[in-house]
């Protein structure tokens, strides 16, 4: 009652006479006066997590979850004619990252709070985001992601700091999200942004002034950086961020009347990829104009900075031209020549682990690797990848600081959140203790003979899938059957992830079925990702499968056996809906190159069956449900790393070989899809396929034609398949956010 009084005061009406929009901003208010109760979490030590993407979703419903009040909110609308997922649906998205990297940090987030650690993150106040993807005659289109609306969750601060760029003085300003923990904790994530900064100079999608610094510099996310300009705005953005986190931090510390010269007693930073490496030099100089000895500020920054690696694409390892970051910040090069001239001399100018090299750039990363205490991947064999190979020479002169922390994603959100009646079954199944020990979901394997619990699980994936399917007829306009096998792809596009490899097989089964071969059972395969603009490959993938999916659809006699949809603007709200209603998880990515994959977690603690490649934290999937409870194909890591090193694969003797590959191929520009798509881009997507596939997509073709076949005939066995769906579930706690939150701290924050 106290709690309907308190909601029905802040509406200022009563609750069945407010609209959705009242009801949003009603609950915005009382989860705010509730958090504002709530003390922020205090340690001797604390933790910065700085990153360039925070992808925290909306923020309505786990915020009810993590106050423990989701399920009486829930009720009080109930009571009052509404209902809480409508109201949910009324908040516009935070589009401040790309994908997993982003994604990760917010499930950080929410985990570092939960378990009562003191940290706080650190970002960007990005006005449109990343970009809102539209489709328009089969292709991407970006447009504005007009996100920041009222009410919103974000609190502008009186906090701002002197930020030097170009020899300019700006004025940032801070923004607060208010970060709680689920019935524990309280933390902030600080988003920085200037007040000049003018929407009205984007045009024509997501074109601006690149040079304009003060009104351009927070409009978007990982600005086109094909050109000089973007490369500067990016650099821009990365110090902007750095030097608000430097001057916060050092500011938080003199105020609490910490010494300095102990500053790693009291502090831990955690570098999310290279986009905050510049926070070395920026702390090293700010701590020398504290009067302190470069030296003995190179040591402190050392024993406080930790990175993590995110990737072993060398296009993501940024390398910065000297003559940029001359120009940008200057204040900062004498301090990275400092620390570069430092290795210089201990390692005898070794071109492989000086920071800037022969060509005059600034290898972001090895600033990382020699003025930080830790450098960790992101699953495990994504760790042995960097210490054999990307960072070998690195792992030679600094083996102890090497160390693996497998993701995790936070089962508040992805299990509470997006599948409210699942989480709930569990809990009748096997009580609450999950919630805090996710290892506690093990219990569920007593019920692995238990019918009538294999029956409901069922039934629950099934009423998922009614709810997608009425949800994809609404935003796509397309009808999907919810008896078919529902296999999802969703993530960003990628050559290395190879939804190509998926659009293929999707051609060579609709050859087949026009050829009378169908499926054992009928499928319906979904996609859902942004490419990034300037990739054209990645659009051209997205082009192919748009025009898939307008043929198939249509076609009488292929889809009822086959359909394809793919989700425009996937984001996290989607994929909420998503996730709960898949029945196969699509991880297929050329073995090595994914450097862990969380939505294959999110999938597995869904009750979806993994079908992929040896790659990745795919692999200790594999180890938690066992080779029968999982569909893996394709070359490992090391065959493929031999493939690379040995110029081994070509992609034209896969094509020239098989017939039916060639087939599928050429069925790109065959007359069916010339009618629907645009020749040029499919022309181009087929060439690269047979003269270039750098991510090898004809390599494993075969092998995931003949795995998806078998997987699709398996599916009939309800029983079996039943069963596999109940083992994901339960081995999936070691995948828990708080589990890996908890070895950041074992091993690298030691925060408390
Ligand atoms: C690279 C680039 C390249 C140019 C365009 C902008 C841009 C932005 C970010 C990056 C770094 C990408 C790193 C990344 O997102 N890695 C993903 O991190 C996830 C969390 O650790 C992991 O699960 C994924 O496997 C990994 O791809």
């Amino acid at each position: 009652m106290e709690l309907e009084n308190q909601f029905t005061q802040v509406l200022g009406k009563s609750i069945a006479d407010a609209t959705r929009k009242e009801l949003y901003a009603g609950l915005v208010t009382l989860v705010k006066q509730r958090m504002t109760g709530i003390p922020e979490t205090e340690g001797k030590k604390k933790l910065y997590y700085i990153s360039a993407e925070f992808l925290t979703g909306k923020q309505l419903g786990k915020n009810l979850i993590n106050l423990g009040i989701y399920d009486e909110i829930d009720e009080i609308l109930r009571k009052n004619g509404k209902q809480l997922s409508n109201v949910e649906d009324a908040e516009e998205e935070p589009s401040l990252g790309n994908g997993g990297l982003g994604r990760l940090a917010a499930c950080f987030m929410d985990s570092i709070a939960t378990l009562g650690m003191a940290g706080d993150g650190i970002g960007l106040r990005y006005h449109f985001g990343l970009f809102k993807q539209e489709f328009i005659d089969h292709k991407q289109h970006e447009v504005p992601d007009t996100w920041l609306g009222k009410p919103c969750w974000l609190e502008k601060t009186d906090v701002t700091f002197p930020i030097e760029l170009a020899g300019k003085t700006y004025h940032s300003r801070m923004y607060n999200l208010d970060v709680i923990g689920y019935k524990n904790g309280h933390n902030q994530l600080h988003l920085f942004d200037l007040d000049s900064v003018d929407e009205s100079i984007v045009h024509d999608g997501i074109e601006f002034d690149k040079t304009d610094i003060a009104k351009n510099l927070t409009l978007f996310l990982y600005p086109d950086d094909s050109d000089k300009n973007g490369q500067l705005l990016r650099i821009y953005q990365q110090y902007f961020m750095v030097s608000n986190a430097a001057q916060m931090i050092i500011k938080e510390e003199k105020d609490k009347g910490h010494d300095l010269h102990h500053l790693d007693d009291y502090i831990a930073i955690q570098i999310n990829d290279t986009h905050p490496s510049m926070v070395i030099p920026e702390l090293v100089r700010l701590l020398i104009k504290e009067g302190m000895s470069m030296k003995e500020a190179a040591n402190i920054v050392t024993n406080v900075c930790a990175y993590t690696n995110h990737t072993i694409l060398a296009e993501a390892l940024e390398k910065w031209p000297m003559d940029y970051l001359n120009e940008v910040v200057p204040q900062l090069m004498p301090i990275i020549g400092g620390l570069d001239y430092a290795v210089v001399c201990a390692y005898n100018d070794n071109e492989n682990l000086n920071i800037i090299s022969k060509d005059n750039r600034v290898h972001m990363a090895r600033i990382d690797m020699h003025y930080g205490h830790s450098i960790n991947g992101v699953a495990a064999l994504h760790t042995e990848i960097l210490k054999q190979q990307e960072l070998r020479p690195f792992f030679d002169i600094y083996p102890d600081k090497f160390n693996n922390k497998t993701n995790g994603i936070t089962f508040r959100r992805w299990l509470m959140h997006c599948d409210h009646t699942l989480s709930t079954y569990i809990d009748q199944l096997i009580g609450e203790s999950w919630k805090s020990d996710a290892d506690h979901l093990q219990d569920l394997m007593q019920y692995y003979n238990n019918e009538d619990v294999l029956n409901q699980l069922d039934a629950i994936k099934h009423q998922n899938k009614v709810e997608f399917a009425a949800f994809i007829k609404s935003k796509e306009g397309i009808e999907i059957d919810p008896d078919s096998i529902f296999d999802v792809q969703v993530k960003r596009m990628h050559e290395y992830k190879r939804q190509q490899m998926n659009a293929l097989w999707i051609i060579y089964e609709y050859l087949r079925i026009k050829n009378g071969q169908r499926p054992a059972h009928p499928i319906t395969v979904i996609f859902g990702g942004k490419a990034a603009p300037a990739y054209y490959m990645a659009k051209d993938i997205i082009h192919l499968i748009l025009c898939l999916q307008e043929l198939i659809n249509n076609d009488p006699e292929v889809s009822p056996w086959l359909k394809v949809v793919m989700i425009k603007n996937y984001n996290i709200s989607k994929a909420e809906k998503t996730i709960p209603a898949a029945d196969v998880s699509e991880q297929i990515s050329l073995a090595s190159k994914e450097a862990s994959g969380t939505g294959n977690m999110k999938f597995m603690l869904n009750g979806a069956v993994t079908l992929g490649t040896a790659d990745g934290a795919n692999v200790e999937i594999r180890d938690l449900v066992g080779h029968e409870n999982i569909y893996v194909f394709g070359r490992t890591s090391d065959e493929v790393i031999n493939l690379y090193n040995t110029s081994g694969y070509h992609a034209h003797e896969y094509y020239d070989r098989s017939e039916s590959i060639h087939r599928v191929i050429d069925f790109i520009t065959g007359p069916e899809l010339s009618k629907i798509g645009d020749p040029a881009l499919l022309g181009a997507l087929k060439d690269n396929l047979i003269n270039k596939d750098w991510f090898m997509t004809l390599l494993d073709l075969e092998s995931y034609c003949n795995v998806k076949e078998t997987l699709i005939y398996d599916y009939q066995n309800r029983e079996k398949w039943k069963r596999m769906a109940l083992v994901n579930i339960a081995k999936a706690g070691f995948f828990s956010s708080d589990r890996t939150i908890a070895e950041y701290n074992r091993d690298i924050w030691h925060l408390r």
